[in-house]
């Protein structure tokens, strides 16, 4: 006869069966942009709000006005890259990214792992004193002025405040952020075609989560912050362009190679 364990089969492919396979492929690509999120997130999340009321001392903050340009902008270059180099991490344990050839997994990171980074520091800010965690401690934009770019600073703060807003779980901030490396219509993609299927699992996979957690509306402001994330990165890339325009030998041999790599 049959025993019970043999119905626990039966029981289980009845279940494969009702779902269909789709679904399981996109609760299998949920779980692992959420899983390489996590691993490649740099700062747990309670990690960040167990610091999030350690400041910079007012002396603190003033020894970071008086460095010099060159000195601020190789430091948060250096910050950056850092940065970058989780991204980077995050986008490679992505199956759907993995698969992409060399070159299209080369271009999306060149135009989308600041994007990425930005979407990241919501986590890592506290939007009760707009401060952002920099360095061991909390900085507000005051910190940045020796930078002489007070105007992205701003508006990255202000993004930063606004991505806030929305209060998204990590689960939806992973996938938000998939979404935002795994764009088909970044300039040079070689396999355009499969950027673009990798591209749709992961939209899949997002508007089912938002779903899932009661949350549909979220999806089409989550789409205007793509258009902000942009401009941002262009603002960005100016502004290194502007301080290379003056000193072009910091940028040369202080910044990191994969700066410049992905910047310059
Ligand atoms: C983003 C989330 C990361 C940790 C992290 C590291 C460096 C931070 C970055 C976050 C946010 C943006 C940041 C950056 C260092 C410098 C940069 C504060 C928190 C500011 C905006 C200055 C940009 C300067 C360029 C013009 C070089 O997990």
């Amino acid at each position: 006869g049959m025993s019970r364990g043999d119905m626990r089969v039966n029981y289980e492919l009845e279940d494969s069966f009702c779902y269909p396979t789709s679904m399981m492929r996109i609760e299998e690509v949920c779980a692992s942009i959420v899983r390489s999120h996590r691993e490649t997130s740099q700062y747990r999340l309670e990690e960040l709000q167990a610091l999030r009321w350690k400041l910079f001392s007012r002396e603190e903050v003033h020894a970071y006005q008086s460095k010099s340009m060159d000195e601020m902008w190789q430091y948060c270059a250096l910050r950056l890259t850092d940065a970058v180099q989780y991204v980077v991490e995050f986008a490679k344990r992505i199956p759907g990214f993995r698969q992409l050839c060399q070159n299209d997994q080369i271009v999306l990171l060149k135009n989308g792992s600041m994007e990425v980074v930005l979407v990241r520091m919501s986590r890592a800010f506290n939007t009760e004193n707009n401060t952002v965690f920099f360095d061991g401690k909390f900085a507000g934009t005051e910190l940045f002025k020796s930078l002489g770019c007070i105007d992205l600073i701003t508006a990255v703060f202000d993004f930063a405040h606004s991505l806030c807003a929305l209060r998204l779980t990590e689960q939806q901030a992973a996938l938000f952020s998939a979404l935002v490396l795994i764009n088909s219509d970044r300039p040079c993609l070689e396999e355009r075609g499969r950027v673009e299927r990798a591209r749709k699992e992961v939209e899949l996979a997002l508007s089912h989560t938002l779903h899932r957690d009661n949350q549909d509306g979220l999806i089409h402001k989550l789409y205007q912050k793509v258009s902000v994330l942009k401009s941002l990165c262009n603002l960005h890339i100016e502004k290194l362009r502007w301080f290379r325009q003056q000193n072009p030998l910091t940028v040369h041999s202080l910044f990191p190679p994969l700066y410049k790599e992905l910047f310059a």
